[in-house]
This record gives C-alpha cells, sequence and structure tokens, in this order.
C-alpha cells in the first residue's frame, strides 16, 4: 500500500478535498483563471555552498557501497485539524541536499561501476498549466507559495537527477524484498509502512549519519556562529523589555521576534522561567510573572536560515541586581563551568567536563551545608549532588540542539572528544522550593549557565564569549542595554 502522499502529484489527477467553509469552483471559474498569466520562475539557480552537500552525499555513499539509501525529510504536521506547523526539514536530509521543501526523499541508487546515483524526489510544480495552482489548498502555489518543482530542483540541488515524488511508488515497489536497501527511519512513518526494510540496518544507517556529523566542517561552524550572535541580539532584547515586562510570555514572545528577523526560528522551545520555575528543567509554559528580585533563567537559541541552531543559558537579574543568594549559587555554577571549560581538549572523555563540575558542585554544596560530604555525595552509587544538579553539562549542538543523538554510546557519550566536535557546556543548580535539605534563603533559586564550545586541535574556543556571565559583566550587561536609545 502506497500512501497518497507519494501519488498525490500527478496533474490532474484527484480533485483535491475541500475546505468546510470554502464554496466550490464552477467550471467556467476554472478556465478564466487557466488564461493570461505572465511566465514566472523560482530562483532554482544553485545554492550556495552546494558542493558542500555534494560532498557530504559522496562521504555517506562510500559507507555504503552496493546498497540503496533512502532518506526522507518528512511532512508538514497537523497543529490541529487542518492548519499544520511550519515545516522544518529533517536533518539528515538537510544536512545532505540543503533542500527545504517538505516530503521529498533523497535516494541514493547503487552505480554498476560503484558508488550511487543521487535522486531527488520532489514534489512537482505543474505552475499555471494545471489548476491545482488555485483548488489544491495543500500544494497550490496561490494556497502556499511557489515550490521549485523537478527540474528547478535538480539545478538548485546539484543533484544527478530529480523526478517527481509521483515515481516514487514505482522504486518502491523494485525494492520490495530487497535487502541491500536502509531507510533513514523516525522521520516519515509513510514512507516506513510503504517500504518494508531490516530495522537493525536501518538503525546502522542512522546511527552513521549521526556520527557523519559529530565533526563540524568550518563552514558549519561559521553558520553556529552566526546563530550565536543573533542568539546575543534576542538576549539584549529581552533585557530591554525587563524594564517594562510582566510575564514569562513576553519574553519569550521577544526573543522569538529576533529569531524570525534574523533566523528560521528558534531551535528548541525557549525556556522563560522566572523564579522558582527556573528549578523546572524544561519550562516551556512560559506563562509566569516576571517580579523585581527574581532572577529569570532564559535558555533560548536563534536556529539561523541554515538551520543551525545556538543553545544559550544565562541568568537575568530582574531588577538588574543580584541578590547575595543568587549571587551566592551563580558564582558557584560559574566555578564549575570554568571547570568543565577547561576539561574540553581533543582526547579527553567527553564526560570529562561533567565530571570536573561535578566536583566542584559538590563541594560548593558541601560548604553552603547543604550536602554532609561532597567525597561521599560523589561516590558513584551514591551521586547525591544529582538531586541539585539534575542533567550532566554537555551535549553536541549543530543542525539539531541535541545534535547526533544516533551516535553510538561509544563515540559520543563515552567516547573522546575531538576537533570539530561542538558542544554546550551547563553546568545548573536547583533549589526547589519545597526542598528540605535546602536552607530556605535558597528555595525557588535556580540558575544555569550554558556556553557552545568548539574542540580545536589543541583545546577549545568558546563560540559564545561575547555573550556576558561573570556577575559584574552581566550586572553591566543589562545597565549598558538600558542606556541605550530605544531602536527604531
Ligand atoms: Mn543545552
Amino acid at each position: 500500500m502506497i500512501h497518497s502522499t507519494y501519488k498525490r502529484s500527478s496533474p490532474g489527477g484527484k480533485k483535491p478535498p475541500q475546505a468546510s467553509h470554502d464554496s466550490g469552483t464552477p467550471p467556467a471559474l476554472v478556465e478564466f483563471m487557466m488564461k493570461d498569466w505572465d511566465v514566472t520562475s523560482t530562483d532554482d539557480t544553485p545554492l550556495p555552498r552546494v558542493d558542500a552537500f555534494r560532498t557530504r552525499r559522496r562521504a555517506l555513499s562510500a559507507l555504503f557501497p552496493g546498497e540503496t539509501l533512502l532518506i526522507p525529510t518528512g511532512h508538514e504536521k497537523v497543529r490541529s485539524n487542518d492548519t499544520y506547523y511550519r515545516f522544518r526539514p529533517g536533518t539528515d536530509f538537510y544536512y545532505l541536499t540543503g533542500n527545504t521543501e517538505p516530503d521529498g526523499v533523497l535516494v541514493m541508487v547503487p552505480c554498476k561501476k560503484g558508488g550511487h546515483t543521487d535522486v531527488l524526489y520532489v514534489e512537482p510544480n505543474p505552475g499555471r498549466s494545471d489548476p491545482t495552482f488555485f483548488t489544491d489548498r495543500k500544494k497550490g502555489e496561490l494556497w502556499v507559495g511557489p515550490r521549485l518543482g523537478v527540474p528547478g530542483s535538480q539545478r538548485r540541488f546539484g543533484v544527478d537527477e530529480a523526478r517527481p515524488l509521483s515515481d516514487l511508488a514505482k522504486l518502491l515497489g523494485k525494492l520490495e524484498g530487497k535487502k541491500k536497501v536502509r531507510l533513514l527511519r523516525g522521520v516519515d512513518e509513510v514512507l516506513e509502512k510503504a517500504l518494508k526494510t531490516d530495522k537493525k540496518r536501518d538503525a546502522a544507517f542512522g546511527q552513521a549519519l549521526s556520527e557523519m556529523r559529530l565533526i563540524k566542517e568550518p563552514l558549519e561552524v561559521a553558520e553556529l556562529e552566526a546563530s550565536i550572535a543573533s542568539t546575543k541580539r534576542g538576549f539584549e532584547d529581552v533585557i530591554r523589555r525587563l524594564r517594562c515586562a510582566k510575564s514569562e510570555r513576553e519574553v519569550e514572545g521577544v526573543f522569538h521576534l529576533r529569531a524570525r528577523m534574523e533566523g528560521n526560528d528558534v531551535g528548541y522551545g525557549t525556556i522563560a522561567a522566572c523564579g522558582a520555575h527556573a528549578c523546572i528543567l524544561h519550562w516551556t509554559h512560559n506563562d509566569g510573572e516576571v517580579k523585581a528580585g527574581d532572577l529569570l533563567l532564559l535558555d533560548a537559541g536563534v536556529e539561523g536560515t541554515s538551520l543551525y541552531t545556538a543553545d544559550i543559558t544565562r541568568c537575568l537579574p530582574v531588577s538588574g541586581k543580584f541578590s547575595p543568594e543568587q549571587r551566592e549559587i551563580y558564582e558557584l555554577v560559574l566555578k564549575a563551568q570554568e571547570a568543565a571549560m577547561s576539561e574540553v581538549k581533543p582526547g579527553n572523555d567527553f564526560l570529562a567536563p561533567n565530571r570536573a563540575a561535578m566536583v566542584v558542585l559538590a563541594h560548593g554544596l558541601e560548604r553552603m551545608g547543604i550536602l554532609s560530604s561532597a567525597e561521599e555525595a560523589l561516590r558513584e552509587e551514591h551521586q547525591f549532588y544529582k538531586r541539585y544538579t539534575l542533567h550532566n553539562v554537555s551535549h553536541m549542538l549543530g543542525l539539531d540542539v541535541h545534535d547526533c543523538a544516533r551516535a553510538r554510546q561509544e563515540t559520543y557519550k563515552f567516547g573522546k572528544l575531538r576537533p570539530g566536535m561542538v558542544l554546550t557546556i551547563e553546568p545548573g543548580l536547583y533549589f526547589q522550593l519545597d526542598d528540605r535539605t535546602v536552607p530556605e534563603k535558597y528555595r525557588g533559586i535556580g540558575v544555569r549557565i550554558e556556553d557552545d564550545v568548539l574542540v580545536t586541535e589543541d583545546g577549545m574556543k568558546n563560540l559564545s564569549v561575547d555573550i556576558p556571565k561573570t556577575v559584574p559583566d552581566v550586572e553591566a550587561w543589562m545597565a549598558a542595554v538600558w542606556a541605550r536609545p530605544e531602536e527604531d
């Protein structure tokens, strides 16, 4: 059974469904609509850096000689009824093609002489030659905007061939029962249902794609730096707003404005956590109050138009100055972050920065009278410090905020740091309001400090070093932003 998604696009085919609130299209209107249009075209010049995408496909090709490889991008996701979330391409598909349109599938077909032919299956663009341009509310150009179509996609993405998605069904039929076929799973349920493949071999394929992305090319690092620079401006927008902000909703909204102005979107749901909300790790309701005296934990990242995302956390005192308790906790977390940073170098364990941070935090918790013994708490069979630290300090960062998620443990979590890796360093301390092990004056304070770092040949480079971080620097930063005249 092939789902209609892979049959849909034949011009003049099945009538597209009509929405409950629309009126019909009489034949005379169709006739009128089909006439007298200028010839227009979408930009099908080769994508900037089209070679980088091709180079990645050749590297993947070399890993799987003689096998047919299918990498889908996925489909728009329903938000409710007939409305959809804005489409965001599948990370691996985008990494290999640069294509941001929905529904496409990259198929790498093995050649007899070795290597692969890269075939991109895309939604065609019949232009004004077919009434679907104004009758199909899901695909029609007048509903959703222009598409590149088949020949345009081939030129723009520099693939060997492009074909209409309606041809994919035929190919899937041919691949049925064949052994040397691998499908990237977890992106396109429709395709997974249409083609039975070996799950284990598919998992190894997904793993290989994740591992390819572990080491960032200089181009990717530059994209990450651009997203981080946008994120800094977003944080400054939030600081400006803090003078009058009443709600976390405004914080989220203001940051999102910057993300849309300069990038594609936010790379993940913004965490705008004021006061005790900061103790909830993934607080994304963002519907609480912003109150003077509170600390705002802002964990947010702009995803650039290149789809690389920043992942930055800063804690901003709403009234511009840290309280003594906030400061004490903040400076302990900062010390832990510095200890973690000094462990970022090639050859060190991926977990070395985490271990260094936890030693600092555990001893600090002991000094504060919260842990009775740091040494006891740090023992593998205890890990009592985790009651307050909750999470590890690092994950890979790139096109996904939790990048390379399918890499094997031995190359990622239990692997070594290698030049070209980009990871976060983000220790935190979280004192819940109802935690009786914590002195009352600290309860309801949550602090996390997060930077994005690149492993270099001889150490590391903090890509977010321009975003102020020490207590005096954060206070001075806020004062400076507040002193600036309003922008137009
Ligand atoms: Mn993070």
